[in-house]
């Protein structure tokens, strides 16, 4: 299973930056104080039933044989499938939120077979019901696997249409996200509810109820993860999904896990990981990068470079490294390494040279690994600093970011970080979106 860890929100205004929604565990970004307000609303449209079974197709088919390897058959067998994510150990909590990402827009529709369930979610404590965010040969589709009673099958499945975009997902950290909850709802029995957060309304909508024995009892534990099922490509040498859904990330924020009767930030406690970040290869997509944003309550998945996005090295032998600033090796980083000893004086900076954009504000990822709160200034071709916090990331070695928002101009920027008063976070990259 995999992990995953959203983002939160700070609105800042200055004439250099508008916004910032820092990626650091604990807060919700856009969703707020009310999207965590258990007020049930309506019901979310969807398919049920039989209904729900045949818009799934294939797609379920494939999805249960994934965990019932007794019925596997030798189509599934051929066929790579694996996971990586957070898992939530029974006993630890009983009950899970989360903000999941939603893949929009053209090629969203998978080829060769391939399936890609990212995120797929159920919580831990013998939960009936699993959301699971599907990209398959007849698009993308949320669904609620029925996992009691014997059933083991789509117990609600809708298509993740404009309508349910703009009901229910918000924008977190650049991409559109749905908050789902799922908790046991049934003190007498084993009955639990899938709710959405409904962004119009804000309020929870119930998503679908199950109830019954658990059919899993294999595996004692929940997860949050990024799941694949997928065959290589002989033309291109790597997974189907691989180069389909270049550019795509996948990313679990914010999640929280339901510890005696109190939501809760996961953590390496009661979510820890399935082991250690695995690479791209494993997954037959060397191009995948997998992270943890923040332990363990924010992962994020990315094939390839965001295709928008211009990323850039804090390594890069073209920027300008200050005074003390020096690169250090650093294997949770990307390219292996970071910049370290920036700030605690004007002198120790780094600067980014020739950074390509059109004219106008531009949405910024800082990636930054720091084993304490900490802030650094940002200056863009010259201009008026500002200062941002950078919270811990939980360790020196571990990556996170924060999004703020700048003035670019065409065609060449320089954008500098520093820190005049105390020490900065450690660099790794910076996206340009
Ligand atoms: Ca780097």
């Amino acid at each position: 299973m995999p992990l995953t860890l959203p983002g939160r929100a700070l609105a800042w205004s200055t004439a250099l930056l508008t916004t910032i929604a820092l990626t650091i565990p604990g807060m919700t970004a856009t969703a707020g104080a009310s999207a965590d307000t258990a007020v049930t609303g309506g019901t979310v449209p969807g398919l049920t039933g039989a209904a729900a079974v045949a818009a799934a197709g294939p797609a379920a088919d494939r999805f249960r044989e994934l965990r019932q390897s007794s019925t596997r058959k030798a189509a599934v067998l051929a066929q790579l499938h694996t996971s990586w994510g957070v898992n939530f150990p029974n006993g630890q909590s009983a009950g899970m939120r989360a903000t999941q990402s939603v893949v929009t827009g053209t090629g969203t529709t998978t080829s060769g077979g391939d399936y890609v369930y990212a995120p797929t979610a159920i919580p831990a404590g013998g939960a009936c019901i699993e959301m699971t965010t599907a990209y398959t040969p007849s698009g993308p589709k949320l669904w609620a696997w029925d996992w009691c009673g014997g059933r083991d099958t789509v117990g609600k499945l809708t298509n993740m249409d404009s309508a349910f975009l703009a009901a229910y997902t918000t924008t977190v950290n650049g991409r559109p996200a749905y908050r789902t909850d799922i908790h046991k709802t049934s003190t007498t029995a084993n009955t639990w509810t899938a709710y959405l957060y409904n962004y119009q309304t804000n309020v929870w909508d119930s998503y679908f109820t199950s109830t019954g024995t658990y059919d899993l009892p294999q595996f004692p534990f929940g997860w949050d993860m990024f799941e694949v099922y997928t065959s290589i490509n002989p033309a291109t040498g790597v997974g189907y999904y691989c180069t389909g859904l270049a550019g795509r990330a996948f990313e679990s924020s914010s999640i929280q896990v339901l510890v005696n009767g109190v939501w809760t930030a996961a953590n390496t406690t009661n979510a820890p990981t399935d082991g250690a970040v695995p690479s791209g290869s494993a997954f037959d997509c060397p191009a995948l990068t997998f992270s943890v944003v923040h332990p363990n309550d924010n992962w994020l998945d990315q094939i390839g470079a965001p295709p928008s996005g211009n990323s850039a090295e804090a390594e890069a032998s073209t920027n300008t490294l200050a005074g003390q600033a020096a690169v250090r090796s650093s294997s949770g980083a990307s390219g292996g390494a970071l910049v370290g000893y920036v700030g605690n004086g004007t002198a120790n900076y780094l600067q980014f040279n020739g950074i390509t954009s059109t004219a106008g504000a531009h949405s910024v990822r800082v990636y930054y690994a720091s084993g304490a709160t900490r802030s650094m200034t940002i200056s863009v071709n010259g201009g008026t600093a500002i200062s941002v916090s950078t919270p811990s990331t939980g360790g020196w070695d571990t990556v996170g970011s924060v999004v703020v928002t700048l003035n670019l101009v065409a065609v060449s920027n320089t954008i500098r970080f520093g820190n005049p008063t105390g020490w900065a976070p450690d660099f790794d990259r910076i996206v340009i979106s």
